[in-house]
């Protein structure tokens, strides 16, 4: 593991080539951000490593980051059963203090990088990021700004007018791909015992495992509640397959575990908690499974109403987890959740109405990290960008488990569209790297324009985001 990388091979010296002015405008952006958060802590940053630093993090032992007995306790049937399981302060005790500062500083990054959005038009090299009309006209508004500040999900994002969305769909704003933006979070993805769980909870071995996406979840005091949602990440063929009471068919399909980690943990009730229902996966009743609040879930018309748990036959309802610090959630994709509000009425008026000023120590604090069993059969996942493909790729720069979780064992699904596809010994030709990226972008603008499609919400906090924010600063 210590020893030093081999020379990069021509096709991927030509592939480094040409995402180096996307990597060049990324530290740009990030340096300026960095600097005023954290001057001098910016190598945290992953993206900013060189060999050096790549080289140090291969011979660095993997640090205890689970309780050994929270691992061993993992009763698979019923995690199925449920569709997701709650591990109480299954984190090590030395480990929640780095991972809530890991959280801390990348929201303090996050928060200056939206603050100087009036530099992201000359900063940002927006031809390098595949945006049609190259930097946006307008930057974000002060009060669209303020608004984001010390939470995530915030920045404005009903369209690409200042940027946003190509940003995030490029991983750029660090609550995107976070464990690109910070070292212990980077380290955490492809830990040992991280491993270990995933494997336990997928049926698989370590080594068929994938990184789907990684996401920041910060809620300040004052957030309200996230409405009840699940996701459609296994392509239309699962995800719209409808009910079952086989969980043995459950298994075989693909899947992908979305693990919140809470290194504060959170009270069952208006604390910003995360909230589930058992069950709900078996429906995979992606498009139907929704609802603004637990009142409209639970009403007669909602979707709870007369639904049974295909197994064991008890009424769907919800239940509101409490969680000790240092604890895990980990959740299946078809799995109903929404986000308890936290704070009275009152907390979320003044957040609501850009009035800020929380307590970092009443935040909570939380860091997504989902993984998927290796399966060509599911699209590929969504949170690995070409960039990191490219750093991936290169002979023996990361480490090995990490490269693996990013781009999958060479010759992996050479004939489905995962980003690894092909060449001798799994390599990216010159042309499947272009054809990669060209992939990469048009999705991007798919995904834009589905945005800018979407009627405006309704109800909550994204309908004060994009509805009454926006037209009073952009207009
Ligand atoms: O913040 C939470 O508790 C849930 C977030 C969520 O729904 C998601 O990331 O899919
Ligand atoms: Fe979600």
């Amino acid at each position: 593991m210590t020893s030093a990388p081999a020379p990069p091979t021509r096709r991927l010296r030509r592939l480094r080539a040409a995402l180096r002015p996307l990597e060049r405008s990324v530290c740009d952006v990030g340096s300026a951000a960095a600097m005023a958060a954290a001057p001098d802590d910016d190598a945290r940053s992953p993206w900013r490593w060189g060999a050096a630093e790549w080289e140090a993090m291969r011979a660095r032992p993997a640090r205890r980051l689970l309780e050994p007995e929270a691992l061993a306790s993992i009763d698979r049937q019923a995690f199925l059963r449920d569709g997701f399981v709650v591990l109480p302060g299954c984190m090590a005790a030395e480990a929640r203090g780095p991972w809530r500062a890991a959280l801390q500083h990348a929201q303090a990054v996050q928060d200056n990088f939206v603050r100087n959005s009036a530099h992201w038009g000359s900063l940002i090299d927006w031809a390098a990021l595949g945006r049609p009309g190259g930097a946006p006209s307008i930057a974000l508004s002060e009060s669209q700004a303020n608004f984001a500040l010390g939470a995530c999900q915030s920045v404005v994002q009903g369209d690409d007018d200042a940027g946003v969305l190509t940003l995030k769909y490029n991983n750029l704003l660090p609550e995107y791909f976070l464990c690109g933006h910070h070292d212990f979070l980077l380290e955490a993805l492809c830990n040992p015992q991280m491993l270990e769980l995933h494997a336990r909870l997928l049926g698989v071995a370590p080594t068929e495992l994938c990184h789907h996406h990684s996401s920041m979840l910060n809620r300040p005091v004052g957030f309200p509640d996230g409405p009840w949602h699940c996701h459609g990440d296994l392509g239309p063929a699962f995800d719209a397959a409808g009910p079952t009471d086989s969980l043995e068919e459950y298994d075989g399909q693909p899947n992908v575990v979305r693990t919140l980690c809470f290194p504060n943990g959170f009270a069952a009730s208006g604390d910003g908690g995360t909230k589930m229902i058992a069950g709900s996966h078996l429906f995979r009743d992606i498009a139907g499974c929704r609802a603004s609040d637990d009142a409209e879930m639970e009403g007669p018309q909602g979707w709870l109403a007369g639904r049974r748990h295909p197994i064991t036959g008890e009424p769907l309802k919800i239940t509101k987890v409490g969680v000790p610090p240092g604890s895990l959630v980990c959740v299946l994709s078809h799995s109903a959740h929404a986000v308890e509000h936290k704070g009275d009425a009152a907390a979320q008026e003044a957040w609501l109405g850009g009035r800020r000023g929380w307590r970092e120590d009443e935040t909570r604090w939380c860091s997504l990290l989902a993984y998927c069993k290796l399966d060509a059969r599911m699209p590929p996942p969504h949170g690995v960008p070409p960039h990191w493909v490219a750093r991936a790729l290169t002979p023996g720069l990361l480490p090995p488990d990490l490269a693996r979780l990013l781009v999958g064992p060479p010759g992996f699904a050479k004939d489905s569209s995962w980003q690894r596809e092909g060449g001798e010994g799994g390599e990216l030709t010159a042309a499947e790297l272009d054809e990669m990226v060209a992939r990469h972008r048009a999705k991007i603008q798919q995904s834009i324009k589905e945005a800018a499609e979407e009627p405006p919400p309704t109800t909550g906090f994204t309908r004060h985001l994009q509805v009454t924010l926006a037209p009073t600063v952009q207009g």
